[in-house]
Formats: C-alpha cells, sequence, structure tokens
C-alpha cells in the first residue's frame, strides 16, 4: 500500500477534499482505488497508479485517452456517462508523478453503473457486443494519430520474438519441466504468422482499438442492465478491430474463470458467443470489410492463443509481469486459457 492515498489524491483537481479510499477490483497491471470525497459514501472517482514498467510512457498514453475521450464526448448524449472523464491534477497535466516516480491519474466514478466478471446470461453478452460495436463506431472517425503506448502489444509476431528470447534465457529454470505447454504454442505458430500477414499487408485494416475487451473493461447500467461505456482505456491504439472482438469473446464466452484450476469448468460457450457477436453486429456490420466478416470468430482463438503465449511466457520469465496470487498462478492461467483455446477451436 503506498504511504499517503489522501495526499496523492489532493494532488489533482477535485471537487471536494477526497475523505475515503479503498481499493478496487483486481486489475493485474495497475492499482486501483474508489475515492469518496467530502464524507459522502458514494464514491465520486477512480484513482489509478499507473504501472509505468508496463507503460513506460505514461504522458502519451494519458494523452490518447485524453484526446479519445474528448471526441467521443462531442457524439455522445451522455457526455459525463458514456465514456470516461479524465481529471487533471493542480498542475494542469493528465497525470501526476510522486516523488517515488509513480504516475497516478483520476477520472470520473461513473454514477449508477456496475461491471460483471463473467457474462452468464446471453442477454448480457449481447449487450457486451452492443458495446463493443458502439465504442468502434465512436472511435471510426477518430483520424489523428495514437501513441503506440505497448509495443506490439497484439502483434503475434513481435510476441514471437518476446518468447524465442524468454525460451532461451530460461530466467526462472522452468523451461525444461513445460515441455507439453511449450509444444502448445510452437505448434500454431504459422498459423497466428498467417493470420496476423493479413493485417500486416492491409488485406485487415488499421483502426483505433481498445486491446484490453475483457468483460470486467465495460460499465453497464444499473438501472436497465443496458451498456454505458469502455473503461480501461490504456491501451488504446492503432490496431485491427478483430483483436477487440477476440479478446471479448475470450472472456464473455468462458463457462469458467479465466485462471479456473478446475479444467472440467472451461470451454467455450456457443450461445454467450452468437449472442455476442449478435450485439457486436447489430452495430458495426454495415462498417466492417469482408476480411474483418470472415475473420471474426477466428479472432477469439487468435487472442486466446496470445494469452496463453503471454501467461506462459510470463511463468518462464519467473512472473515479472502479471500480478499473481500464488507461486504457480501464471501456470494455471496457461492451461486454462488453453483448454478455452481447444474449446474454440473445435467450435470453428
Ligand atoms: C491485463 O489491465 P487488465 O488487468 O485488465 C492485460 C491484458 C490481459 C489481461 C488478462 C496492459 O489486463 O492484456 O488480457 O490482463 N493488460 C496489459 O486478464 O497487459
Ligand atoms: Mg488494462
Amino acid at each position: 500500500m503506498v504511504k499517503d492515498l489522501f495526499a496523492i489524491a489532493g494532488q489533482f483537481a477535485l471537487e471536494g477534499k477526497a475523505s475515503d479510499i479503498r481499493p478496487l477490483g483486481e486489475g493485474f497491471i495497475n492499482d486501483t482505488y474508489l475515492v469518496c470525497v467530502d464524507g459522502r459514501s458514494e464514491p465520486d472517482y477512480i484513482l489509478q497508479r499507473k504501472n509505468h514498467i508496463v507503460f513506460p510512457d505514461v504522458p502519451a498514453m494519458m494523452d490518447n485517452i485524453q484526446r479519445v475521450t474528448t471526441h467521443i464526448k462531442t457524439k455522445v448524449a451522455d457526455p459525463l456517462r458514456q465514456t470516461l472523464t479524465v481529471i487533471r491534477a493542480n498542475d494542469g497535466e493528465l497525470y501526476h508523478k510522486d516523488e517515488d516516480g509513480n504516475f497516478w491519474a483520476v477520472c470520473l466514478y461513473i454514477k449508477g453503473s456496475r461491471s460483471y466478471d463473467r457474462a452468464d446470461t446471453p442477454e448480457l453478452a449481447y449487450q457486451g457486443g452492443v458495446g463493443l460495436g458502439e465504442f468502434h463506431r465512436l472511435v471510426s472517425d477518430f483520424k489523428e494519430p495514437l501513441a503506440e503506448v505497448i509495443k506490439g502489444f497484439h502483434n503475434i509476431r513481435f510476441r514471437f520474438e518476446q518468447w524465442d528470447a524468454a525460451i532461451k534465457r530460461d530466467a526462472a529454470g522452468r523451461v525444461a519441466s513445460l515441455k507439453e505447454e511449450i509444444s502448445w504454442i510452437e505448434s500454431r505458430r504459422q498459423q497466428m504468422l498467417d493470420f496476423w500477414h493479413k493485417f500486416e499487408t492491409g488485406e485487415i485494416p488499421t483502426r483505433v482499438t481498445h486491446n484490453d475487451t475483457k468483460i470486467s473493461n465495460f460499465l453497464f447500467n444499473e438501472a436497465d442492465g443496458s451498456l454505458l461505456c469502455a473503461i480501461d482505456l490504456d491501451t488504446m491504439m492503432s490496431s485491427t478491430l478483430l483483436n477487440d472482438v477476440g479478446d471479448a469473446l475470450r472472456s464473455y464466452t468462458n463457462t469458467g474463470a479465466e485462471d479456473d484450476p478446475d479444467l472440467s469448468k472451461v470451454s467455450m460457450s456457443k450461445e454467450m458467443c452468437d449472442a455476442y457477436l449478435e450485439g457486436y453486429l447489430s452495430k458495426m456490420e454495415p462498417y466492417l470489410t469482408e476480411s474483418e466478416k470472415a475473420n471474426l470468430r477466428f479472432s477469439g482463438v487468435y487472442i486466446t492463443y496470445e494469452q496463453v503465449l503471454r501467461f506462459l511466457m510470463d511463468y518462464i520469465d519467473g512472473d515479472t509481469y502479471y500480478k499473481i496470487k500464488y507461486p504457480e498462478h501464471n501456470l494455471v492461467r496457461t492451461r486454462a486459457q488453453y483448454k478455452l483455446l481447444t474449446s474454440m477451436e473445435a467450435a470453428l
């Protein structure tokens, strides 16, 4: 726990004085807190310590977020609830850098909203698809360049470079015990490169994308269950929207948890997949190219494969990237995501 969260909150242009600050959620990367002001019990703000190891240029990342959310606000009926609102620091910057070199940012807490960790009903999956489709539609005419906040984030060619180096380094001495898991990655290497090649050649277009579209990164309206907005905009960059659809399918369709130790619980729900895509297409169908449409279902396979690779690579590296709750956590995540991957492949 950082020493003085109240002093950090005081660095931002809040309306009122922070009176209560408590942790929120279980992000793997940033630390997130709810902030109440002036003794009120309902939170007014979200305070985040941005992980500057994962995001080496936090100012550029915040600038991306500010420009895109400002654009979205000009297009929606309720600008304070249908996208994030960044609160500036007292010095006018979009972040505060503390004396230990940590970067902090604040945004408005969206009242009357809720999030989910899993989709239990097709209606929810449908709404999730509507939400991503709406997000893609809102940013489709944003033509300014965006900073590449994490190099090669969903670029499997780049991930293989990292992967090959990690195997060679064998930093934690785990490679010898992971023959089977490593073969899961190697046996699909060419297939994944072939898919990514279509993006590299322009057959699949480049667009503004979110890149972290798991279900918990969307807010729903508490009152009627409709979708409010996409949150966690840290990874917004230029890429293919198939990465977003794929990452959403990875989380909305999983019948188990992302890190389920009980593999019998993990599989892809076809019902959720169909509902999600129906919702997504209800917003985006007219705007998609044939190449995008043809790869919608495969995008789930691609991103789930990439996630298996990333969890396993982190385990091989000695758990340096994702927060873990117990020593084998990344290996358990790897196996659970691999089970999901095989289930998605079988349904293609
Ligand atoms: C991380 O930010 P968070 O915890 O929602 C990760 C995603 C992974 C996800 C797995 C910047 O997301 O790419 O898919 O964990 N974000 C980053 O749950 O690496
Ligand atoms: Mg994130």
